[in-house]
């Protein structure tokens, strides 16, 4: 069978996935409750023969770079050159300065217990050692092109012991980010970043999730990072088992938005600017960034196995009902 049959195959599945759930016919459950769209895939992947993360390269200035590759047969689109169409496909980018960067961070497809009860092959993204010579800490991203609305799935399982290492204030875990270009003065004018965290406050009773954008903005001579707007959502991070998580974006200066769900609860429903006069540089859907003090002072790996990573071009066209759970906006950051 060619891979565009499979492809074929696949969205009729995909479809159906979303559709008959909602027409009370027994399947798979899924948590989704989200709003319907026209959206058509764009991508997909289970991590499955023959995907595989090639060999690391370094780009001479830093970060060193593995290369996701290979034709995913259960889905029939192929990294990295689909990994969303006319953008050359996507990296993972391992945020480590010194040599030997597998000492402290990996990115690799391994056999697991997958969301759906059964053995499969899923993304795992370790933060092993803190790298001495990495100021703004050691992660583990992927990077692709920038879309302009998009809509991304995937299923996402975190250590069972998560709420045990981000235990005390201001402990942070980053899972997604988009970033905006300095632009050709390489000024900071054009730094905007979208963040999608866990954080850890007594004031929240313990680690929630938490979505922001933060802007640099010139202030007494200095550029300094200015948060834009914030919401801290009541829902807890699921530790230890597989949960959907689900986000859709949207870049426009006054109608924008982002809507961020996990296992169907709504975490994020933000409307409004998303976007600078600069073009984003970067958009990592998929990112392993947890703070120093999780795996620093306490040695211990960090890390995340994702399954089954969808893209699509708007929501699915499905049906359902949203129901926002989010603490109040907290005071507006320095
Ligand atoms: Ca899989």
């Amino acid at each position: 069978m060619n891979p565009m049959s499979i492809r074929s195959l696949f969205v009729l599945h995909a479809v159906c996935w979303l559709i008959i759930p909602a027409i009370g016919m027994a399947a798979a459950p899924d948590p989704s409750l989200a709003p319907a769209g026209n959206g058509h895939l764009l991508f997909a992947s289970g991590f499955e023969n023959d995907f595989r993360v090639d060999v690391v390269r370094h780009n001479g200035a830093g970060h060193w770079f593995p290369r996701p590759v290979g034709l995913d047969k259960s889905t029939g689109y192929r990294w990295p050159d689909d990994a969303l169409p006319g953008a050359g496909g996507g990296r993972f980018n391992l945020s480590v300065l010194s040599e030997n960067p597998e000492k402290y961070a990996t990115v690799t497809a391994e056999l697991t217990d997958g969301p759906h009860g059964t053995e499969t092959r899923a993304l795992r993204m370790r933060v092993i050692e803190d790298d001495p010579k990495t100021g703004s800490g050691t992660r583990v991203g992927y990077s692709q092109h920038v879309p302009e609305q998009m809509y991304s799935r995937y299923w996402l399982r975190l250590p069972a012991n998560l709420h045990e290492i981000m235990n005390r204030k201001g402990d942070w875990w980053l899972i997604s980010e988009w970033r905006g270009g300095r632009g050709k003065d390489n000024e900071h004018k054009g730094d905007h970043r979208l963040s999608i965290n866990m954080e850890y406050s007594e004031e929240n009773g313990g680690v929630t999730w938490l979505c922001h954008t933060q802007q640099r903005v010139q202030k007494d001579g200095q550029w300094k990072w200015v948060k834009l707007w914030e919401e801290v959502s009541a829902v807890r991070p699921v530790a230890g088992r597989w949960f959907l998580y689900e986000l859709y974006y949207r870049r426009h200066r006054t109608e924008g938005r982002v809507w961020i769900a996990m296992d169907g609860q709504v975490v994020c429903d933000y409307t409004g600017r998303t976007m600078t006069d600069q073009p984003l540089s970067g958009f990592e859907l998929m990112k392993c960034y947890p703070g120093r003090r999780l795996y620093k002072d306490k040695p211990q790996t960090v890390e995340q196995w994702i399954d089954d990573v969808q893209i699509w071009s708007d929501f699915p066209p499905r049906t359902g009902p949203i129901t926002p759970t989010r603490l109040p906006a907290p005071a507006e950051a320095e």
